[in-house]
């Protein structure tokens, strides 16, 4: 069973990426991200509580994730893998997934990091944000508070995955097809 994590920072080309390699790998993508906005379009009161944190470029409770992520692996019970993007953000997420996954006697096969410079991650989010219509990418200051909460909570996941020896860097500055191509090799040599 192939398990990726797709990691990097805001902007880095999770999304992008993950939309390339579900069709080759026939993996589920599952992106919190994608899954909370779900809950705000739905008008629940989960989503209305996620989208007072996320306008403010904060991460949302661990539990409130861990239970998305959770409810979305037993529902698919007979996956042949799943592409986690943007999941796990914090240490106790990535304990959690370990935990979940270990109760399916599965893991995660390897985590891929998207490295793109702060400033080109600006850019690109506010570009996107001139059409996609997230309140989340219309303002710099929100965008870099998105990359701070990254660089505080999230960074410290690449240390994670380094000691269970699942860790590769990317370039993730360049064409799309080059970084697709660097992902497939990097997922050939788990
Ligand atoms: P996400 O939806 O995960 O948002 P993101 O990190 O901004 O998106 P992504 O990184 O996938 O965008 P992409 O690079 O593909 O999270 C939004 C918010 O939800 C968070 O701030 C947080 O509040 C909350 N949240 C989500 N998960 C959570 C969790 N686990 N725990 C707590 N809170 C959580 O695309 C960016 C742009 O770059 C696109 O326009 C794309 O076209 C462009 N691009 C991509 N590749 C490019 C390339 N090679 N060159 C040029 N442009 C490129």
């Amino acid at each position: 069973m192939l398990n990726l994590v797709l990691f990097g920072p805001p902007g880095a080309g999770k999304g992008t990426q993950s939309a390339m390699l579900v069709e080759k790998y026939k993996l589920i993508h599952l992106s919190t991200g994608d899954l909370l906005r779900g809950e705000i379009a739905a008008g629940t009161e989960l989503g209305l509580e996620a989208k007072k944190l996320m306008d403010q470029g904060i991460l949302v409770p661990d539990a409130v994730v861990i239970g998305m992520i959770g409810s979305k692996l037993k529902q698919n019970p007979n996956a042949g893998g799943f592409i986690f993007d943007g999941f796990p953000r914090t240490v106790a997420q990535a304990e959690a997934l370990d935990l979940l996954l270990a109760s399916s006697n599965t893991s995660i096969s390897g985590m891929l990091a998207l490295v793109v410079e702060e400033e080109e991650l600006v850019a690109r989010l506010l570009n996107r944000g001139k059409d996609s219509g997230r309140s989340d990418d219309q303002d710099e200051n929100i965008i870099r508070n998105r990359i701070q909460e990254y660089n505080a909570k999230t960074a410290p996941l690449a240390d994670f995955y380094t000691n269970q020896g699942k860790y590769k860097a990317i370039k993730g500055v360049g064409k799309i097809e080059e970084i697709t191509s660097a992902l497939n090799e990097a997922i050939a040599a788990l």
